[in-house]
């Protein structure tokens, strides 16, 4: 920003209080925080880095690499630091963490929820262009950092445990390619925390803000997981399939889920061990080389990085199975003293959904006399979508969009794929503002519910109200 003044860091350790003004810099500029810290989400923890550098501080709270905290720093911008300044800067700088040097480069087109780890999701207005969503705009899910991929192939495997934990076979990439059928699944994928933003503005929730694309479709090709748990002498008397990452944290602890044994071992249910994503190989952030796709289930058990498979009596013991991806009820918080014990069963499949993407919220849209309402509709269980309906006066009437054919016609409980949907209406004459309202039908006649209120849940999961966008007209 040559426009604004160049300043040294003496002049940045000055300000330091409400009076002076409080001043952090980052990268090269300077800014001028001191409206901002009343504001800040995190309280007075901002108060360390006066008349500092920010960056230490945001290793340290990663929360901080998003999108609208850059924005809204950069509001607060007065100057550049001077050379000087940027190289003592650089000379002191602690070391970095290098847990997430190894991730992958990513589509600048995705909208950034969280850098470490990574998350995000692509923009409203492109979500629908296809049926089968692009690899590099699919939303990411990362709990943790990417692990380093596998260079060679031929050296990996993975280990089947399908009669308990103690006896494990170890299966190469080969053999799952060459013994076993390629069979491939068109399925969408979404996240148990897909519109939680629209939660969280009801009463405070815990998570990643995510708008209402926290989902993508595939094709997703693979050997079948009955078919490899069969090969391997398969208990049917079990009762789950436990997955296990090869991400894992600091401690240690990798990325775990299960599934119910019957569900795998379904032939209908078209489970798979998937090594291709869209007819390439599963890109890094998309769980290279090999990832449990679960249609018509939750994304969270969809373990991406697969390392192990072990059938159990028992759901896995990682924290994302037995505590987190709960469904809590809506009067029961982080206050209340025993809420573990409040939390339902595990988040398996998902119910009926929908939403508008296009026209995107808070964008003047231009219209003549009429208007085109796009989105999507989808279901889990295989469950297709029967029915969308739509609304331009927030509920009172309601008209029916046209659903994509190549949806319609899946098969009955065997629907894995959304429902692309689509609607062009006249316009009422003098409107300026609509509120648009889209709610979908599922094909055991499953409704969504009307609003978000009465489903609040702490973890801000599982959030199929009715999706409303109020748009401003230009005409
Ligand atoms: N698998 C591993 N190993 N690590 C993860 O962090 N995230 C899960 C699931 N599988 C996760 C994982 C969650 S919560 C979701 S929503 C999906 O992956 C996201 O898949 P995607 O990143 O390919 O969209
Ligand atoms: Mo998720």
């Amino acid at each position: 920003r040559p426009e604004l003044p160049t300043v040294g860091l003496s002049e940045v350790r000055k300000h330091v209080s409400r009076e002076k003004g409080i001043w952090v810099v980052y990268k090269r500029g300077v800014y001028d925080i001191t409206e901002f810290c009343a504001r800040h989400p995190g309280g007075t923890k901002i108060l360390l880095a006066a008349g500092k550098s920010i960056e230490p501080f945001w290793q340290l709270f990663a929360a901080h690499h998003r999108a609208d905290v850059y924005e809204m720093l950069e509001e607060c911008r007065i100057g550049n630091l001077d050379e000087v300044g940027a190289a003592e800067l650089a000379a002191t700088a602690p070391p970095h963490s290098d847990a997430y040097a190894n991730d992958p480069d990513r589509s600048p087109a995705l909208r950034v929820n969280s850098t470490e780890p990574f998350n995000a999701e692509p923009p409203s207005e492109l979500l629908m262009n296809d049926f089968v969503t692009p690899n590099d705009l699919f939303f990411v899910r990362n709990h943790l950092p990417v692990p380093p991929p596998v260079e060679d192939p031929s050296a990996w495997h993975l280990k089947i445990c399908a009669r308990g934990p103690s006896v494990c076979h170890h299966v190469s990439m080969d053999d799952l390619k060459r013994t076993f059928d390629k069979a491939t699944v068109t399925a969408t994928l979404q996240c148990a925390g897909n519109r939680r933003r629209e939660m969280a503005g009801v009463k405070a929730v815990k998570g990643l803000s995510w708008d209402k694309t926290a989902i993508g479709t595939a094709r997703w090709s693979g050997a079948r997981l009955a078919d490899v748990l069969r090969a391997h002498g398969v208990d049917d008397a079990m009762r789950h399939v436990q997955f296990e990452g090869r991400d894992a944290d600091a401690t240690g602890e990798r990325y775990g889920a299960s599934i119910p044994l019957a569900t795998a071992l379904d032939p209908r249910k078209d489970v798979l061990l998937a090594y291709e994503m869209n007819g390439r190989d599963i890109p890094r952030d998309h769980g290279h080389p090999l990832r449990v796709i679960v249609p018509g289930t939750v994304g969270a058990r969809q373990v991406k990085y697969l390392d192990k498979i072990i059938c159990a009596n028992t759901e896995s013991p990682s924290f994302w199975q037995t505590r987190d991806y709960k469904g809590f009820p809506p009067n029961v918080d982080y206050s209340t003293t025993d809420y573990w014990s409040r939390a339902g069963p595990s988040v398996q499949e998902l119910p009926v959904q929908s939403a508008i993407t296009e026209p995107a919220a808070d964008t003047p849209v231009d219209v003549d006399d009429t208007i085109t309402i796009r989105g999507y509709a989808w279901s889990g269980g295989g469950r297709g979508i029967v029915r969308v309906d739509v609304s331009l006066d927030d509920g009172h009437t309601w008209t029916q969009a046209d659903l994509d054919p190549r949806a319609t016609a899946q098969e009955y409980n065997r629907s894995w794929a959304w429902t692309p949907w689509e609607l062009t209406v006249d316009v009422p004459d003098n409107a300026t503002t609509l509120t648009l309202v889209c709610k979908a039908v599922d094909s055991s006649y499953n409704a969504q519910p009307e609003s978000v209120a009465p489903i609040w849940n702490m973890r801000g999961i599982l959030n199929n109200a009715y999706h409303r966008v109020t748009v401003h007209l230009l005409r």
